[in-house]
């Protein structure tokens, strides 16, 4: 027996709006948290200020210890929109400790899980209603909203140990991106 157990809880999940209305974390990220992330800087600077620096996307959570054997868990909303062309999508990143994989279950919208090895190999699955995108260990993941008007909300598991590594990707990027072109959407 572990000298410290934890004592089991429930957490309430709102399917239909995708928050967590008893979270204990809340992280908001603004259009100008995003500069640099996507291809047009003309247009992002634009979105900022001519649209007041729109809401990008929210993370719920209700953190547990982050230690091994531990789950985090999370909800992620992330809203509709494009920077020129391209579609609104999270940072990304690797997990610090990079041999941990996540599981995102798609709650509602559309949308993509855009991963990458540093290796170079890069893959797009979809994301939908009741679809379940599983991010092996090694992988960079962001999501990105492809939807006119809906948010793209997810459930997300992750061993509490995980941690995040954004600075890779801020320097690296992705190799592909998601972009809207003639009404279709390009993944290029
Ligand atoms: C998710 C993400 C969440 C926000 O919980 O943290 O969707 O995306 P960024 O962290 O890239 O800003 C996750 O992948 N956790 O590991
Ligand atoms: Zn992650």
């Amino acid at each position: 027996m572990p000298t410290n157990p934890m004592d089991p809880f429930t957490v309430l999940i709102d399917l239909e709006n995708g928050t967590m209305p008893d979270n204990t974390n809340y992280l908001k990220r603004n259009a100008s948290d995003m500069r640099g992330h996507y291809a047009n800087n003309e247009a992002m600077e634009n979105l900022i200020s001519d649209n007041g620096d729109p809401l990008h996307y929210e993370v719920f959570e209700t953190p547990v210890p982050e230690d091994v054997g531990q789950l985090m868990y999370c909800l992620s909303r992330l809203q509709p929109g494009k920077v020129g062309d391209e579609f609104f999508m999270t940072k990304g990143h690797y997990h610090t400790v990079e041999a941990t994989a996540e599981i995102y279950l798609c709650l509602k919208g559309q949308g993509y899980m855009l991963m990458k090895t540093a290796d170079g190999k890069c893959a797009a699955e979809e994301m939908s209603r009741g679809r379940m995108v599983y991010v092996p260990p090694f992988w960079a993941h962001r999501s990105v909203n492809t939807s006119k008007d809906e948010p793209l909300i997810s459930f997300c598991v992750y061993p509490a140990n995980a941690g995040h590594n954004y600075g890779d990707i801020e320097q690296e990027g992705f190799p592909k991106r998601i972009f809207e072109r003639d009404g279709r959407v390009v993944i290029e």
